[in-house]
């Protein structure tokens, strides 16, 4: 009953489509639709950015869009995936509302891939001038306490928050576990404030490091989370469906369920307090796994840039002309036309 008009095919393209777009930011100063072999002219002089939060930041929030539509607020505790932040922005033309320059043609595309992280540009991190940013992300511990500011004293609004395994270290971030509880139940219509829906983005590193959550069982993840207030909810996985599973329970209005069904809150059906999402999913998934016997996806090393000599490495420009073209971004984008689907 909740899946009416969710196409997860159309997600999952969307995926690709944003992953494809953070990778040609990432590294492409030409060349931006492969029409003819990546040559080490294509390639930024200087690569400066983060590639291994970035699938995840995609998937979090195309699947918000396709359940919620606009109807949300997006707080990054990573900001310095702003490559994903900003493809989706430029994606839903919300980057062209303020940036008449972000078009949906090449020439748009281009813009986007060329300034990225670049003098003058747009910065390698979420800033003020990201469109609707409240909270840049650069230092890390804010996200979840922005977010409940935002949600405080705004009954009609829903702020999704996405918080690394790392940031999740932090003194900030453990503290503002805490708001939960001076929050009511928004859920009910009886509280003043929103709706705040945490995420905690388990990608299972940080810089260069193992993060604690990931050395935790799920047993003591769960019970730290519900020992806050919170009703800990875990997606393994980028699957769509498992994903729109995980989300549409929890964000049924309490009207859509009757009070009756409220009070047994142990029905399966009952509606869920305060929901807390930990997305499980690999670092730096769908980018290369291996480089110079190195593991990449899966490890801190898919942190930054993946691929660090491309201009200067022949096989490692082979290597990220595959990464690139496995995205299949011809089928969704046309030299002359644009965007011919997304
Ligand atoms: C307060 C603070 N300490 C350290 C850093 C340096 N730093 C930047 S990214 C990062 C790793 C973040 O890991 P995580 O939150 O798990 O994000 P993800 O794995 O999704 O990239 C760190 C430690 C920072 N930005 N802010
Ligand atoms: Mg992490």
């Amino acid at each position: 009953m909740y899946h009416v008009g969710i196409d997860f095919e159309q997600i999952r393209r969307r995926y690709q489509t944003l992953d494809y777009l953070v990778v040609a930011q990432l590294f492409l100063q030409d060349n931006f639709l492969l029409e003819r072999p990546l040559d080490p002219k294509d390639i930024k002089p200087r690569l400066l950015g983060h590639w291994g939060t970035c699938h995840g930041i995609n998937v979090v929030y195309s699947n918000l869009r396709a359940i919620l539509d606009n109807d949300f607020t997006f707080v990054l505790g990573p900001g310095h995936g702003f490559p994903a932040l900003q493809a989706n922005l430029y994606l839903d033309g919300r980057l062209a509302e303020v940036d008449e320059r972000a078009t949906h043609d090449l020439d748009g595309l281009a813009y986007i891939c060329r300034n990225f992280s670049w003098p003058g540009g747009f910065p390698s991190h979420a800033s003020p001038m990201t469109p609707d940013v409240i909270c840049e992300g650069g230092e890390l511990g804010y996200a979840l306490g922005t977010a409940y500011g935002a949600a405080l004293g705004h009954p009609e609004k829903t702020v999704a928050v996405l918080i690394g395994d790392g940031e999740f270290e932090t003194a900030t971030a453990l503290a503002s576990m805490n708001l939960v509880k001076l929050f009511g139940e928004p859920e009910t219509g009886k509280s003043p404030n929103g709706r705040v829906l945490p995420f905690l983005h388990l990608n299972g590193y940080k810089i260069s490091a193992p993060t604690i959550a990931a050395r935790k069982s799920t047993r003591e993840l769960s019970e730290l989370i519900r020992g806050f207030g919170f009703t800990p909810i875990f997606i393994d996985g980028d699957d769509p469906e498992i994903f729109q599973n995980a989300l549409a329970p929890a964000l049924a209005p309490v009207e859509d369920n009757s009070t009756a069904i409220y009070k047994h809150e142990f029905r399966p059906d009952s509606h869920i307090r305060n929901p807390f999402f930990i997305f499980k999913s690999e670092k730096g998934a769908t980018g290369p796994t291996m480089v110079r016997g190195q593991k990449i996806a899966g490890n801190f090393l898919a942190h930054q840039i993946p691929i660090k000599n491309p201009k200067t490495d022949l096989e490692e420009l082979k290597l990220l002309e595959r990464w690139l073209k496995s995205y299949h971004f011809d089928e969704v984008f046309d030299a002359e036309k644009g965007f011919i689907t997304k």
